[in-house]
């Protein structure tokens, strides 16, 4: 905890390390009340940096000696402050040898060394290594390790780190050893030990160049039975990263450890990858398709920054995209390329539009707003965010979709040939990309160093007697926090025309026939484009493939839209099409149940929009999981995002009104299709069968949003007999929503079955959570459960992040109580653990967007918080930008 005034630190004031580390040996006497820590480093002046005084980092850890040469150091020597210890006058050869002492059990922020469940684990990105021994703690050091650890040995009979296993045998008083050695220099971020009572499931492996690598699952005792797809997930991306882009693992042993104490969602440490048990246990009693995915994309992501981020790591943090934002962009590839057809391709495009627009297109919009390469930060846990990750992503996904495939796999090629084993920035990732495909990128960079979400605005006018097709391209970018003014992105724009059959026309621009969709390359303010030979009056299909992070405004009729939904031959622009006349119903519906004091009696959804639903549900010809996107209305966040000075409430009676309707309406094809949708035989989640079941359950979850008898025996079915855990929350999430008093039974039956399994625990606190039926009293309520603490992330997320993030009625109740609450907890849990506070301290974001009479609980409630004298530097940045 500091209480100091938080220091903003800034990208332009990179300075290059004073010294750098070729050696680190490092030698651990594990004792979850006392951690010794030996640390001998070779250093060696840094001809690139002036001064010849060695910084090193250090927090919350006892300093026991420090040797330079041999010779113990006086206090004279060295300055020992607020966090920092820097030795004065250093020769240009050093030895230093460093002892400290930590204390790992009553370490609650999970970063450094610490405990869970009796186990040692470490987490050290983004800063947690200084939390273990002194060193200068920043990306651009990058040295070899040597790691010797010591420690009880039926305690902790398992001991890894990094790389290879060297030596290990048994020590006096009951104690063993373990040595490990990685071959490669790494930054201090990646280094990892555990020390714990588990056990792996354990495969050899042959990679593309004929050698076997041993690879490792560790879990605890008990969870052997979930394993197996993660061990899957694990051997299809290391084939995928040989194929794609002839990346190879270049250890002999790769292992993955799941804890169930954990911030984030997984650690990509150099051999030893740290995993959230969420994203690592599954079998299909207990995990559901949307698990499996998480735990494929996951493994892939963490085995992926193998390459992008460890052989090629960041300068600084302000680079955290070049590794972030390419291995997203990699593990969004590497899924798609897992489901194999276009169609399903399509469909995790749209989950990406998707996520993109709930999460970060608010981010973009709010307080918090940071360009994709951050220009400052107070602390850069803050900084792990969608930005960075998604829209990082989205800029990568730009250059593939300017130059094709082929074109970033050059840039890839060249990206490795100039960068491997180096600490490097953005532009040396774009540089790679222009010099590889000859093109000059130096408007591109603007998606780096510009926050907000462009807004693109197209007109389009059809000459008749000409036979052109003008297109007319608007940009414009909404001034952040920072930044009053932004200038021209270099935006690919892929269009499509559609004629009256909904045929995509051919399209030829300056005499060159572009195909059916034609990549249109905007730079500028405004540029027109003409298309020519256009002999009728077409529908034009904008940003097809979501081809860049932007909004697209465009005067649609409700014909055109229906056109689009019905036709269009680019799956992401057709649900794109659905989206928009939901979108224009829910705004008008919420309007107007706020005008009539939120009493929804007299609301009306006209036929043409509750038509197109039905012809989407029923449409045998598309895939079952794009009709299940197709169907899913926008979110209550993401239609608030669209109104200023928004109520809640009335958001909320508006979609449960088109969600009920659509129950009542297409009752007849909403049964249908459960019956058509139902998966017989073993669970499998693959992707058609995950889709089966998606469109099957957003059918029952419709059926039930209008209950009657028949679909809540439905739900309560489908609760009793399903096998595996998708069709079992699926239905139980009906019964909550349809508020009848079998829902109170199922959860009950639902926690006596699972009360064993922490995860599935985490589902029941979590649906009762958002279940717009439970108030701030129930969620208390629900804090006192014998399984809630809010100790472990995983659980303190499902109960108080959830009700506050994904429960706005309630949260947003008239009388302030759900604020009161918020501010509460992230005062509670900031002193536990402030990265976990910090990320509920922005459920407020967005306080300046509500109707005033809740603006302004809103603000006292961010005020408190605040005002508290002891907060984190985490807390403290979120609640500051917030009311800034
Ligand atoms: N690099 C990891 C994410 C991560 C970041 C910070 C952490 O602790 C503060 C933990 C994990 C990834 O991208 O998967
Ligand atoms: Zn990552």
């Amino acid at each position: 905890m500091r209480t100091d005034t938080p220091q903003t630190i800034y990208r332009k004031d990179y300075n290059p390390p004073t010294y750098l580390v070729d050696t680190v040996e490092l030698g651990f006497d594990l004792d979850p009340a006392r951690t010794v820590v030996a640390n001998r480093l070779t250093l060696r002046r840094n001809p690139a940096a002036g001064g010849r005084a060695i910084e090193l980092h250090g927090e919350e850890i006892e300093l026991v000696a420090l040797r330079l040469n041999g010779k113990t150091l006086a206090g004279a020597d060295y300055t020992l402050a607020d966090n920092r210890l820097v030795i004065h006058e250093a020769p240009d050869d050093v030895v230093l040898e460093i002892e400290s002492v930590c204390v790992p059990e009553q370490n609650t922020t999970l970063s450094g060394l610490y405990v869970s469940n009796g186990n040692f684990f470490t987490q050290c990105e983004a800063e947690g290594f200084r939390r273990i021994t002194y060193f200068p703690d920043r990306p651009d050091v990058m040295a070899k390790y040597t790691v010797m650890l010591r420690a009880d040995k039926a305690r902790y009979p398992v001991l890894l780190s990094n790389g290879n296993l060297i030596q290990e045998g048994d020590l006096d008083d009951g104690r063993h050893y373990a040595l490990w050695e990685d071959p490669f220099k790494k930054p201090s971020y990646l280094f990892a030990l555990v020390a714990a009572k588990l056990v792996c499931q354990e495969e050899t492996f042959r990679l593309a160049d004929g050698r076997d690598a041993l690879l490792q699952v560790w879990v605890e005792d008990g969870n052997l039975d979930k394993t197996d797809y993660a061990m899957q997930s694990l051997k299809h991306s290391i084939r995928w990263d040989e194929e794609k882009y002839g990346l190879e693992l270049d250890l002999d042993r790769f292992m993955i450890v799941a804890t169930s104490d954990f911030n984030m969602g997984a650690m990509e440490n150099k051999g030893l990858n740290i995993f959230n048990t969420k994203f690592v246990l599954a079998n299909p009693r207990v995990a559901t398709d949307v698990d499996f995915q998480g735990i494929e994309a996951v493994v892939a992501h963490e085995y992926f920054h193998n390459w992008t981020g460890n052989r090629v790591t960041c300068r600084d943090w302000f680079q955290l995209s070049l590794k972030e934002g390419l291995t997203v962009f990699r593990d969004q590839e590497f899924t798609a390329d897992m489901i194999g057809t276009d169609t399903g391709r399509a469909v995790t495009r749209i989950d990406q539009v998707r996520t993109l627009r709930q999460h970060q297109f608010p981010e973009d919009a709010g307080p918090m707003a940071h360009p994709v390469r951050p220009d400052s930060f107070v602390e850069i846990n803050n900084f792990y965010t969608v930005t960075v990750y998604e829209k990082g992503a989205e800029v990568v996904r730009m250059y593939q979709t300017l130059f094709g495939v082929d074109g970033f796999r050059k840039g890839m090629d060249l990206y490795f040939e100039r960068h491997d084993e180096q600490a490097v920035e953005c532009d040396d990732f774009r540089r790679a990309m222009a010099d590889a495909n000859g093109r000059d990128l130096t408007q591109f960079e603007r998606w780096y160093s510009q926050a907000g979400t462009p807004v693109l605005r197209f007109e389009g006018r059809w000459d008749e007697t000409a036979h052109t097709y003008t297109l007319k391209l608007i940009q414009s970018c909404p001034p952040t926090p920072g930044q009053p003014q932004k200038l021209p992105f270099h935006i690919p724009v892929a269009v499509g025309l559609l004629d009256a059959a909904g045929n995509d026309m051919r399209l030829v621009v300056d005499s060159v026939d572009r195909g059916a969709t034609a990549v249109l390359e905007l730079t500028q303010a405004e540029q027109t484009f003409v298309f020519t030979d256009v002999k009728e009056q077409p529908v034009a299909s904008v940003l097809r493939g979501f081809s860049a992070p932007v909004v697209l405004q465009g005067s649609y009729t409700d014909a055109d839209l229906l056109h689009l939904f019905s036709h269009d031959s680019d799956p992401v622009n057709r649900w794109e099409a659905g989206q928009r006349l939901a979108m224009s119903r829910l705004l008008k519906l919420a309007g107007e149940a706020a005008a009539k004091g939120n009493s929804g009696a007299s609301l009306n959804l006209d036929e043409t929009f509750i038509e197109a639903m039905r012809k989407v549900l029923v449409d045998e010809t598309l895939d079952p999981a794009f009709r299940e996107q197709a169907l899913l209305l926008p979110s209550e966040g993401m239609v608030a995002e669209q109104i200023d000075g928004v109520d809640p409430l009335a958001v909320h009676i508006a979609r449960q009104f088109i969600r009920a309707d659509i129950g009542a309406r297409l009752r007849g094809e909403l049964l249908a299709q459960y019956e058509a949708n139902l998966t017989p035989g073993a669970y499998s989640p693959d992707a058609a069968s995950a889709g089966k079941r998606a469109l099957k359950n957003i059918a029952l979850s419709y059926l039930n949003a209008a209950p009657d008898d028949e679909s809540v025996a439905l739900a309560q079915r489908q609760f009793d007999e399903a096998d595996n855990m998708t069709d079992r929350a699926a239905a139980l999430g009906a019964l909550i929503a349809s508020r009848v008093p079998e829902a109170a039974d199922a959860l009950d039956v639902f926690y006596q079955e699972f009360q064993g399994e922490a995860l599935v625990v985490d589902k029941w606190f979590m649906m009762q959570a958002a279940a717009p039926t439970t108030d701030v009293a129930a969620v208390r309520a629900l804090m006192r459960h014998p399984a809630f603490t809010l100790r472990n992330p995983n659980r303190a997320r499902s109960l108080v992040a959830a009700f506050c993030m994904n429960n706005p009625v309630q949260f947003h109740a008239p009388d302030g109580s759900g604020y009161a609450f918020w501010a509460e907890q992230v005062i509670a849990l900031d002193a536990l653990n402030p990265q976990v506070a910090s990320r509920l301290a922005r459920a407020m974001d967005r306080w300046r967007r509500y109707a005033p009479a809740l603006q302004e609980q809103m603000k006292a409630a961010l005020q408190r918080v605040a005002g508290q004298g002891k907060l984190s530097n985490d807390v403290r940045e979120v609640v500051t930008k917030a009311l800034a």
